[in-house]
């Protein structure tokens, strides 16, 4: 098996500071706790930008600070993210890819987010493979659903995306798909050959997939973007204590991790410096 690369996804777009005290909002609070998950073993950090008040953002500006910032104290893979926000235009949700950061996400289809939808019309989705094409950026494929592994077949026929295919599987979004065993391990049955996944697990569903991906030679995302608590009515104190349990885990079950560098390899990312 591979080492485990664990991704810590931090802020997300829609948790609050009234959920969860600890969430880390401007740049410089992104880049802190980017910095504390990976002394604690996350090689990957999801990042979102937030306005000074809490709303989310794509802009541009925010984001290189972002890297910036989190580049200034540690040696993590920054991916952004191109999902912004329910609601947000294609361009917006583009606007941090033109930056050219070692990795982004691409969500691979239209899912109901809780009472909205996420809306990821075909020919948006392609125009963003594109461009991180261009720009040299890895994508992270957001599967939300089953179906939207038979679009990475498509799309891997098409020539829009070429392998080795690196997958995001994510369980337990109401509308998505369930945050079950089961779900994950159909998905993990329906992969395309030679392509890695991890799984970014909904609140209560973060631990036990984390567990299962462990074990199966996947790898996995924690964090505040998908889950504030550290157990039922107990809120994380930090996403760096929800990363440090996953590194526990592995080192019990004998998975080593895999440092920023050695993700890279296995992910085929060209390191980038910054600025
Ligand atoms: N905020 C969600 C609507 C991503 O980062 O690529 C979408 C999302 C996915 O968070
Ligand atoms: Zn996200």
């Amino acid at each position: 098996m591979d080492k485990l690369i664990i991704t810590a996804a931090l802020t997300g777009a829609e948790v609050t500071r009234a959920q969860q005290p600890a969430l880390p909002i401007t740049p410089d609070e992104i880049a802190q706790a980017a910095f504390e998950c990976a002394q604690a073993g996350a090689a990957i950090v999801h990042v979102h930008a937030r306005h000074p008040d809490g709303t989310p953002t794509q802009d541009k500006e925010i984001y290189r600070q972002i890297i910036a910032a989190v580049r200034a104290r540690c040696d993590v893979i920054v991916q952004v993210s191109t999902g912004g926000a329910v609601g947000m235009t294609a361009a917006e949700r583009l606007a941090p890819v033109t930056l050219a950061p070692e990795m982004a996400t691409l969500s691979m289809g239209s899912v109901n987010f809780g009472g909205d939808v996420f809306m990821n019309h075909p020919a948006d989705m392609e125009s963003f493979a594109q461009a991180m094409r261009a720009h040299g950026v890895k994508p992270e494929l957001e599967i939300f659903d089953s179906g939207m592994l038979t679009t990475v077949s498509r799309w891997l026929k098409k020539g829009l995306i070429d392998g080795p295919l690196h997958l995001d599987f994510v369980l337990g979004i109401p509308g998505g798909m369930a945050g079950t065993p089961e779900a994950l391990l159909y998905l993990r049955s329906q992969l395309p050959p030679q392509a890695s996944w991890t799984v970014a697990g909904i609140g209560a569903a973060q631990l036990p997939l984390a567990a299962l991906a462990i074990v199966l030679g996947g790898h996995v995302r924690v964090g505040f973007e998908d889950n504030v608590y550290y157990r039922k009515g107990e809120l994380a104190s930090s996403n760096a204590q929800l990363v440090a349990r996953i590194a526990r885990l592995s080192g019990e079950l004998e998975r080593p991790l895999a440092t920023p560098d050695e993700a890279r390899a296995l992910l085929g990312i060209q390191r980038r410096t910054w600025p």
